[in-house]
């Protein structure tokens, strides 16, 4: 299905075609041979085998030989948790029930936030999967665990080469207890660019129906027009509104008025009024302190008594720990943690040391054990400071550069120089995206096995899901091979095991790497099956 030729195209196939047809397409006439899954992957591992890893990974060390165990898990259904009680009480029953809970609540970011803090983002669905049953069975009283949204979808499909689509379908499979949760940048999605609004409301809609269950949604200027077209999204998917303020500035210092308490406070007032299920303050950079936590949650909690209320922090300066308990004693009713292994540094605080700072307290958590600038802004500003450094440019070269008139120039007037100006809300302007028309074309594409999450996947990131669909396409089923293979490959005479589908296992043993040939090729070849196999892959170096 994956093979794009004249053979798979619906236009071909279904209506009359003519020569000029054939003038407009000619790639669709290259035939190029058919692979089958099995034979792809070889060629995937052959060509790691001789190249080394297809995906740009951001640390030098080697993934480790020796397989992380995976703790076993009771046999039958975990105990329930708070999705069950959001399935029984819907969003507003839920949030009621939060409020009422005696404890402090914790939301696990393990999954989404600690790994794109620490690791890039690339924890692959095939490791959380082994460990899901776990969290399911040990950490259900969690209040959700964050596993979606943010950098996750771009980097699954870009670097990882997987669906992310189906890594939210098997962990719903393997968590039915636990409250999922994603980060929606609110008119951004889940990408770094505005996109229609129908975009937007159809891509939370298939996010619910894949079993997404809490939207926190925010805005990286606290736009509140973008805010509350996310939190509409959100909200008429069905799911539970988390509106979050981006927390900048320091509200215990008197001398730093724009970002005052007041500000905060007004903000609130608008999002509560926009109808959020759940407030969230959001302190991505980690500058929340003990002090300024109390002063804006007490505040917070005064004004709004019946909303819950929940804080995100980056443990990045080491006081993420200290911070989030001043949050709770002031009434807030969640924090966020990640996994101690994965918590600290640019990461959110340890589980381990928010269970133990509250053990016996009136904030017990139940449990028995256990930055920089806010996205997509901080691309902008990245790519900005990257383009500095690489043309060795001071702030006052960059500034004059932008600016060749010199002063006086109000700064946004030097950004954009000619380029259009948009008033107001961008997605209100922009023509509603066609799915229709999307779908069409990425049949006629990549063939007819195209769903309605690849055409969500599609409009959101066009470039990297047509990329994605060509790696896939000619390399397999890669998300199927552990982490070590997928980065590394087989050392020679390795014998694996890769399920390319349930009951459906390949026996593999590598045997050699050949020698270079004349046309730059090397022969890999492999045991499949009890077969003898073999690729001929192109030596890069
Ligand atoms: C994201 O948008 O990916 C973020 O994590 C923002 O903090
Ligand atoms: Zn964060």
């Amino acid at each position: 299905p994956f093979l794009q030729n004249v053979l798979s195209n619906h236009q071909f196939l279904h209506s009359t075609v003519d020569t000029q047809f054939i003038d407009e397409n000619q790639n669709l006439f290259v035939m190029k041979p058919v692979q089958n899954r099995a034979q792809k992957l070889l060629h995937y591992l052959g060509h790691v085998m001789v190249n080394g890893p297809t995906t740009p990974i951001p640390v030098k060390a080697k993934p480790s030989s020796i397989d992380p165990v995976i703790p076993t898990v009771p046999m039958g259904d975990p105990s329930l948790g708070f999705r069950d009680v959001l399935l029984r009480e819907g969003p507003e029953g839920f949030a009621k029930a939060v409020r009422a809970h005696p404890g402090l609540l914790l939301m696990d970011t393990t999954f989404r936030d600690a790994h794109q803090s620490l690791l890039a983002t690339r924890v692959r669905t095939h490791d959380l999967k082994k460990i899901a049953p776990y969290v399911s069975h040990n950490f259900n009283n969690l209040f959700s665990l964050e596993n979606w949204g943010g950098a996750t979808f771009d980097v699954a499909m870009r670097f990882l080469y997987e669906c992310p689509w189906k890594r939210l379908q098997e962990l719903r499979t393997l968590v039915p207890n636990v409250p999922f949760q994603m980060l929606l940048r609110g008119a951004n999605a889940v990408g770094y660019t505005n996109y229609p609004d129908n975009a937007v409301f159809k891509f939370c809609e298939v996010a619910k129906e894949n079993g997404m269950d809490i939207f926190r949604v925010f805005d990286s200027l606290n736009y509140l027009p973008n805010m509350i077209l996310g939190m509409e999204a959100a909200g008429r998917a069905g799911g539970v509104v988390e509106a979050a303020i981006s927390y900048t500035g320091d509200v215990s210092d008197p001398m730093r008025q724009k970002y005052s308490l007041a500000y905060y406070v007004k903000l609130t007032e608008e999002l509560m009024k926009a109808g959020t299920h759940v407030l969230c303050i959001k302190d991505m950079a980690g500058l929340l302190k003990p002090e300024s936590s109390r002063i804006l949650i007490s505040a917070l909690r005064d004004r709004y008594p019946d909303v819950p209320i929940h804080v995100h922090t980056h443990d990045t300066a080491g006081a993420g720990v200290a911070a989030m308990l001043a949050c709770a004693e002031a009434g807030a009713d969640v924090v966020d943690v990640a996994v101690d292994s994965m918590a600290g540094m640019t990461s959110q605080p340890s589980m381990g040391a928010m269970v133990a700072c509250t053990k016996g307290t009136k904030l017990d958590t139940g449990s028995g054990s256990g930055g920089q600038v806010v996205c997509p802004r901080s691309k902008i500003v990245g790519d900005l400071a990257q383009f500095m450094v690489q043309n060795n440019l001071t702030r006052e070269e960059c500034l004059r550069w932008l600016s060749p008139l010199s002063p006086p120039h109000s700064p946004p007037s030097q950004v954009l120089k000619s380029l259009p100006r948009i008033e107001g809300r961008p997605g209100a302007t922009l023509p509603p995206l066609d799915f229709d028309a999307l779908e069409a074309g990425l049949r006629l594409l990549h063939g007819d096995d195209i769903t309605e999450e690849d055409v969500m996947s599609a409009a959101m990131y066009p470039k990297v899901f047509q990329e994605y669909k060509e790696f896939t396409g000619s390399f397999g089923p890669v998300d199927c091979l552990s982490t070590r293979l997928f980065l590394d490959g087989p050392k020679i005479a390795e014998e694996f095991q890769v399920e390319i589908e349930r009951g459906k296992t390949l026996h593999i043993k590598a045997l050699a790497v050949g020698d270079l040939n004349k046309t730059g090729q090397r022969g890999v070849f492999f045991e499949l099956n009890g077969q003898l196999r073999s690729v001929l892959v192109k030596d890069n170096v």
